[in-house]
Formats: C-alpha cells, sequence, structure tokens
C-alpha cells in the first residue's frame, strides 16, 4: 500500500456547539499524528500533487467554492461560527471558519485525487491520510467538519477514466449525507453506508434504511443503520452483506470512506467495535482484490485511531 499524509497542522477548528453548550472542536491533527508516524515508517509515501480546481466544480458549484473562499479571507485571527446558518452555506457549528479553512480543505481534496490518480496509475491499495473529512460535505453545504467532500471528487475523477461502476463504502460511524446526496441519481456510482442510527446520532436527517436512490440512481445506494453500542457479530452481518452488493456489482475501483469513529474507545461515535474487528475488516476488504482509495474520515481517539490502523492495515 502507498500512503499519502496531508494533516494540515495548522489548522485548527476550536468550537462548536453540542446540545446547547459550546466545546472543543474534537477535529484536530493531534487526532491523527499516531497514525501519521506509523505510516511513515511502514509504508512508502506518494508525492503531494496539486490538481486544477475543474474537478472541485465537478462536484460543488464554483460559486460555493468560491464561498467558502470568501468566508475564511474574511476571518482574520479569530474563528467564525456561523449566525445565519443558510446565508453561510454551513448546516452546523461543526463547521467554524478559520483564514485557513478553504486552503486545507483544498489540499484535502488535492490529497484525495493524488490517490485516486495513483490508482488509476495502477496501483492497488492506496491511504489518503487526511482532514478536514469530507463525507457530510453536500453540494453546496458545510457541515460535521467537512467542507468539501473528498471521497466524491476522488470518485468523479475516477468515474471519468473508468469503463465500469464505482463503489463508495462508508464505515465512518456517522452517516455520509453529503456523499450520498451527491451521488443520489447516478447509477454508476455506488454508495453504501453502515452507521449510527441517525434517529439517534449526527446527521439526523438522512441515513435511514429506506433511501435507496432516485431515478437512474434508484438500487445503488444502501444504508445499513445500527444502534448504539453494536458489537463485533451484529456489525459484521452488515459488513458481509456490504460486501456481497460491493462483489454482485462488478466494482472496478472501491474508495471507502474510512472513520475509525466506530472503535469503542472513540469520544464521538458510540459502537463497540475493538482492535480486533479493524483486522478482521482489513482482512475481508483485501480479500475482495480490486484497487482500494481508503480516504480518512473521522476518529477522534489518537491512541484507538493508531490501533485501529494498525490492524486494518496490516496486510496492505
Ligand atoms: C464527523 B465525522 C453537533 C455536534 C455533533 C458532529 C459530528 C460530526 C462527525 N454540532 N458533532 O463523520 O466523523
Ligand atoms: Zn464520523
Amino acid at each position: 500500500m502507498k500512503v499519502i499524509s496531508v494533516l494540515n497542522k495548522s489548522y485548527r477548528p476550536t468550537l462548536e456547539i453540542d446540545n446547547g453548550k459550546i466545546v472543543d472542536n474534537p477535529e484536530v491533527p493531534e487526532r491523527l499524528e499516531l497514525i501519521e508516524s506509523f505510516v511513515d515508517q511502514n509504508f512508502e509515501k506518494l508525492t503531494f500533487k496539486k490538481f486544477p480546481e475543474f474537478y472541485v466544480y465537478q462536484v460543488h458549484p464554483e460559486w460555493y467554492v468560491k464561498h467558502i473562499k470568501k468566508l475564511s479571507e474574511k476571518v482574520r485571527d479569530n474563528e467564525y461560527i456561523p449566525e445565519f446558518f443558510l446565508k453561510d452555506r454551513i448546516l452546523d457549528s461543526g463547521t467554524p471558519i478559520k483564514n485557513n479553512t478553504y486552503f486545507a480543505a483544498l489540499e484535502a481534496v488535492n490529497a484525495s485525487l493524488t490517490g485516486a490518480n495513483a490508482l488509476i496509475n495502477g496501483e492497488k491499495y492506496v491511504y489518503v491520510l487526511t482532514r478536514p473529512p469530507g463525507h457530510h460535505a453536500t453540494v453546496d453545504f458545510a457541515c460535521g467538519y467537512c467542507y468539501f467532500n473528498n471521497a466524491a471528487i476522488a470518485a468523479q475523477y475516477l468515474l471519468n477514466l473508468s469503463k465500469t461502476k464505482i463503489c463508495i463504502f462508508d464505515i465512518d460511524f456517522h452517516h455520509g449525507n453529503g456523499t450520498q446526496e451527491i451521488f443520489y441519481e447516478n447509477p454508476d456510482v455506488l454508495y453504501i453506508s453502515i452507521h449510527g442510527d441517525p434517529e439517534y446520532y449526527f446527521p439526523w436527517v438522512s441515513g435511514f434504511k429506506n433511501e435507496v436512490g432516485n431515478g437512474k440512481g434508484k438500487g445503488s445506494n444502501y444504508n445499513f443503520p445500527l444502534p448504539g453500542k453494536v458489537e463485533w457479530n451484529e456489525y459484521k452481518e452488515c459488513f458481509e452483506h456490504a460486501l456481497e452488493i460491493i462483489t454482485l456489482n462488478n466494482i472496478e475501483f472501491l474508495i471507502v470512506s474510512l472513520g475509525f469513529d466506530t472503535h469503542k474507545e472513540d469520544p464521538v461515535g458510540d459502537f463497540n467495535l475493538d482492535d480486533g474487528s479493524y483486522r478482521k475488516m482489513g482482512n475481508m476488504l483485501k480479500s475482495l482484490n480490486i484497487p482500494i482509495l481508503f480516504i480518512q474520515e473521522g476518529g477522534y481517539n489518537p491512541d484507538s485511531n493508531y490501533r485501529a490502523a494498525k490492524e486494518l492495515f496490516y496486510k496492505f
């Protein structure tokens, strides 16, 4: 496996509002630094490349991208939390704006495109270790620590250059409402997500079982909402089912939206997976024997993130 690591260490959101209280924003660089030193020691690195903004515009309209840029430029030393959410194209307090928000979000997109490009050039497994994450970013709204949808932009890039379907398998604890929405009517991008039931967990409004795609995309969207505290045995059933769907669909490239917030020691997610669960997931993904682009999403405990990554990637 090859790795591209772009952690944007000077980008640090500080606040969000949770349950009526101002709390620390957990989407900070430290969450991924132990993984970074692990991959540094164990895998070959890819060189970061910058791609034309054209690729961002294939998913997000130009005005939205420029809007995030303009908001970032307006902020100086402090941090801006929207006062009027719809005007700011932001859906929740988890996406405050710093003066380097636009820069960091665009670097994460370019890291993901660098990874996608490596797959096109014949690399079989690539891990994009980056932040901010992307799977909650819709076509034109930021939320849940996400501004631009890294996985969706990478998928669109691969789609331009591939003959058959792409799959995005989202195993972050949270449903990737943005990714689902972006490809909801697209039959060429299969979206499969296993996540905490949105009745009880962020993003609240999507990720239900009856969301199966629309128009030509009907039947290419699969949600597996699970109750809190699930253990590997129950989780595994969904994971196996997802892999069956992937196998049946003759997928050319697989993108894994990879969140380690499913670990029982994660402070944000609420599942009970342990280190061993990740080793099993790694084995099962490897047995698909297709090219995989892993793109980092959530995971907020530096130490359990590290152990999860170490187990998941031990065969890659
Ligand atoms: C991002 B990712 C409400 C607090 C809820 C949002 C969680 C976002 C998770 N403002 N926090 O999918 O790991
Ligand atoms: Zn998450």
